[in-house]
């Protein structure tokens, strides 16, 4: 990575803790990933983008922007991926994962703040990230209060824009949120210097389509017994998915989802058969933070899918139809599969909680794990609905909540091993 030091400065990162952290991570990884047994031969390209994970992509958007072009920093699914590259520009999603920049974002913002926040906030303040860095402009969105009151404080660091996301589903709050999008679209225009048509709309929707059919043929491929690939290859995957680039990424899940496929077929998995399967559900896991599969799949379970915004909540809706006469047209189209995203931001909800127990049954799952990052108020609120509508179904659940610290990981090692002993 020494190769990379001179951009790295461009970029204004703190290089003194940069070191400290790319220092710290590949021993992270390294435990939690080449040490797992089976593992698909296809994920030999993943753990590359991770072993380059402040290199060569970051290279690729500073390339990018030496000829003109922009990057666009991201912190959820509702952010148009389409319009972004419509008009020539990078979406990067920069959730933070680490518990490394928490501290640094707790000199600014208050602790009782979800670790996602505080995480992503942190490698800014720090000028940590190098993702952050090369951003020429944040795009927020009005989804939990925590994330919208720090967009005003981010916007003191780096410019930030705030899509105003409406918490219901009427057809007001749909309305407002196509006007949203075309909102969006001046903006991306006016950062850009390049405009949105209908054509070039249509051709970024297409790629995006073949990006999430990619990722939901990963999903489909877990439905499996055994389970060809282990919860943490698969939210490896999800995670690497916000910030590679799209066409590449879509062709490498397809690559890893012919070997599944073949495993499959071979009734080959990385589990035995009667292995435990467990879904997740809750908030989103950017990475690194690969905790609660790790514990799970050490406990001798296996993660089967994550009802997430790092697992199938990204390809909720399916395909966008593609409406190539009219830029209102596609956006409208846009805007109807975004809002299936059943996120807790949401109220009512209660497309959540049918989605959970529809995946139970699809994924033969014997558990539920339901986590919620500490004072997510939206997810931890709504777990006591999830939790009531599974016992109901008579489906056995654990909710938990933490962060990414190591005393947490402790805590949640305890119960989880308890609830995985139990089914
Ligand atoms: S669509 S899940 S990516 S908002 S964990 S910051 S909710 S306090 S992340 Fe999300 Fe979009 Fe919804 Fe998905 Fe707030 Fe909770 Fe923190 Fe969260």
């Amino acid at each position: 990575m020494e190769e990379y030091r001179a951009m790295w400065e461009r970029l204004g990162i703190n290089m003194r803790r940069h070191d400290m952290l790319l220092e710290a991570l590949p021993a992270v990884y390294e435990k939690v990933y080449l040490s797992q047994q089976r593992r698909p031969q296809a994920m030999g390209y993943f753990d590359f983008v991770v072993s380059e994970i402040h290199g060569l992509r970051v290279k690729e958007l500073m390339d990018h922007k030496d000829k003109g072009g922009k990057v666009f920093g991201t912190f959820c699914v509702y952010v148009p991926e389409e319009v972004i590259v419509a008009a020539g520009g990078i979406a990067v999603g920069l959730c933070g994962g680490a518990d490394f920049s928490v501290p640094t974002a707790e000199q600014v913002l208050p602790r009782n703040l979800c670790a996602l926040i505080k995480s992503a906030f942190g490698f800014k303040l720090g000028r940590i990230c190098p993702y952050f860095q090369a951003a020429d402009l944040i795009v927020g969105e009005t989804t939990c209060d925590g994330k919208k009151k720090t967009w005003e404080i981010l916007d003191e660091y780096i410019p930030t824009y705030v899509m105003d996301l409406p918490n219901s589903r009427t057809s007001a709050d749909r309305a407002l949120w196509i006007s949203e999008l075309q909102r969006f679209v001046r903006k991306v225009e006016e950062v850009t210097g390049n405009s949105i048509t209908a054509e070039n709309l249509a051709e970024a929707t297409r790629l995006i389509n073949r990006k999430r059919a990619a990722l939901q043929r990963l999903f489909e491929v877990r439905k499996a017994r055994p389970a060809p690939i282990s919860g943490l290859d698969a939210l490896l995957v999800t995670q690497i998915s916000f910030y590679d680039d799209p066409a590449r990424f879509t062709e490498k899940t397809n690559e890893l989802c012919d070997e599944l496929e073949a495993r499959v077929q071979a009734g080959e998995g990385v589990a035995p058969p009667d292995a435990k399967r467990i879904l997740y559900t809750g908030t989103p896991m950017p990475i690194p933070f690969w905790t609660v599969p790790l514990l799970i799949e050490g406990a001798g379970a296996v993660v089967v899918a994550e009802e997430s915004c790092t697992g199938t909540r990204l390809v909720a809706g399916g395909e966008t139809p593609v409406r190539d006469t009219s830029i209102e047209d596609q956006l409208i189209a846009i805007a109807d599969r975004q809002l299936q995203t059943n996120c807790a931001c949401f109220t009512p909800n209660d497309g959540r909680v049918d989605d959970i127990l529809r995946m139970v049954e699809e994924y033969e799952v014997d558990g539920v794990i339901h986590f919620s990052l500490s004072f997510c108020q939206p997810y931890n609120l709504e777990a006591v609905r999830v939790q009531k509508a599974l016992q109901e179904a008579g489906v056995p659940v654990l909710v938990l909540e933490g962060d990414y610290t190591e005393e947490q990981a402790g805590r949640l090692r305890t119960r989880i091993e308890a609830f995985v002993e139990t089914l």
